[in-house]
């Protein structure tokens, strides 16, 4: 090996340099990732009706994270609605993608937010568990379950 003879300042810095780059995605793999999920739950209703997910979203990173994609194996659409009021009527408008600021957390809830789930797969009944696949901006996917709840457990 010629490693002695190559003792020079340029030459550490570049070992340096090159080992902080190899590091950083090591460390992100075997990393926590930077969102959970809590509380998850969707309101079931009879009659095929479209039922409804929430959620809370925690980011751990210092980074904002979109959640920009919803998907589920139990339901045939799940997509991601907001609640909005205008003056005594209230409207359901799409939403593109959700913001999960830095070192904060999001909440999927009545009144604000909620996962239109749609076209069932399968029969879903209170007290089953429905699974919602989670896309976020950083390339994160989290599979969550959901805890189905009637609407006289919600009250
Ligand atoms: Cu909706």
């Amino acid at each position: 090996m010629s490693l002695k003879l190559k003792t020079s300042a340029s030459l550490a810095a570049a070992l340096t340099l090159s080992l902080g780059f190899a590091f950083a995605p090591a460390a992100q793999a075997a990393g926590a990732k930077a969102i959970s999920v809590k509380d998850a739950w969707v309101r079931w209703l009879p009659n095929n009706l479209p039922a409804a997910g929430y959620a809370t979203l925690v980011n751990a990173s210092d980074k904002p994270v979109d959640l920009v994609d919803i998907s589920s194996t139990d339901y045939g659409d799940a997509m991601l609605h907001q609640t909005v009021s205008n003056g005594s009527s209230q409207k359901m408008v799409m939403v593109d993608k959700l913001t999960v600021p830095a070192h904060g957390q999001v909440a999927i809830s009545p009144g604000g937010y909620h996962v239109m789930l749609e076209n069932a797969k399968h029969k879903v009944a209170p007290g089953d568990t429905v699974h919602l696949t989670l896309k976020f901006s950083d390339g994160e996917t989290l599979d969550t379950p959901f805890a189905v709840k009637s609407p006289a457990q919600t009250q």
